[in-house]
C-alpha cells in the first residue's frame, strides 16, 4: 500500500480577501504542512482559469455569482472571477509549503468546461492525468484535504473512490463554501461512494 497526500487548491483566491474567499480558507494551512512530512507522495492541485472562464459569472450576461447556469455537460454554479492564470489569486497561499509536493496538478483551464475534480473536469470525461501519475507511482491509497470542501474536496474524493483509490478527506484540514446546503449534500455523497470522513466538518 502506497499513500499519498493530495491538497486540493490551498489558494490566495480561496483565502479571506480572495476573490472567492472560503472562511477560515487560511486556517488549515499549518495543518497541511505538518501532514506533508507524513506522506511519501505529495501531490498539489491549482484551480487555473483563463480570462473570460465560462465558470465566471461575467462571462454570461445578466447573471450574478452563485446563480446556477446549464452548461453542456449540466448545471454549473456561476462564480466570481477567481484563479486567473498567474495572477496573485491563483497562487498558492504563502505560508503553504510546496517544496515537498512532487507534483501539481492544474485544473479548469479549458475555456469552456469547469474541472472541480483534481481527476475529471466536469464533463467528467477529460482527464487532468493525476490518475496516471498516481498509478504510475503505485499509488493506492489517498487522503484529500484543502478547499473547498463541499466542490473541489468533495468531487476529487468521489471520482478517486470511483476510480478504486482508498480515500479519506481529513475534514479538520478542509474548509466549505456552504451554498444552499451544499456542505451537507457533499458530506452525503461522499460517504455514498464509500469515502471515509475523518474528523467534523468545518
Ligand atoms: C472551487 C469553486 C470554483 C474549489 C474552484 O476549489 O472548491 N470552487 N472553483
Ligand atoms: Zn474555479
Amino acid at each position: 500500500m502506497t499513500q499519498a497526500l493530495i491538497v486540493i487548491d490551498v489558494q490566495n483566491d480561496f483565502c479571506p480577501h480572495g476573490a472567492l474567499a472560503v472562511p477560515g480558507g487560511d486556517g488549515i494551512v499549518p495543518g497541511i504542512n505538518a501532514l506533508m512530512e507524513h506522506f511519501p507522495v505529495v501531490a498539489l492541485t491549482q484551480d487555473w482559469h483563463p480570462a473570460g472562464h465560462g465558470s465566471f459569472a461575467s462571462s454570461h450576461q445578466g447573471k450574478a455569482p452563485y446563480e446556477v447556469t446549464q452548461m453542456p455537460y449540466g448545471p454549473q454554479v456561476l462564480w466570481p472571477d477567481h484563479c486567473i492564470q498567474g495572477t496573485e489569486g491563483a497562487a498558492f497561499h504563502p505560508a503553504l509549503k510546496t517544496d515537498p509536493a512532487q507534483i501539481t496538478i492544474r485544473k479548469g483551464f479549458n475555456p469552456a468546461i469547469d474541472s472541480y475534480s483534481a481527476f475529471f473536469e466536469n464533463d467528467q470525461t477529460t482527464p487532468t492525468g493525476l490518475e496516471g501519475y498516481l498509478r504510475s507511482r503505485d499509488v493506492t491509497d489517498l487522503t484529500l484535504c484543502g478547499l473547498a470542501t463541499d466542490f473541489c474536496v468533495h468531487f476529487s474524493a468521489v471520482d478517486a473512490a470511483k476510480l478504486g483509490f482508498g480515500v479519506t478527506v481529513d475534514l479538520t484540514l478542509c474548509r466549505a463554501i456552504d451554498l444552499d446546503g451544499s456542505l451537507g449534500a457533499a458530506l452525503d455523497a461522499m460517504r455514498a461512494a464509500g469515502v471515509t470522513l475523518s474528523g467534523d466538518p468545518m
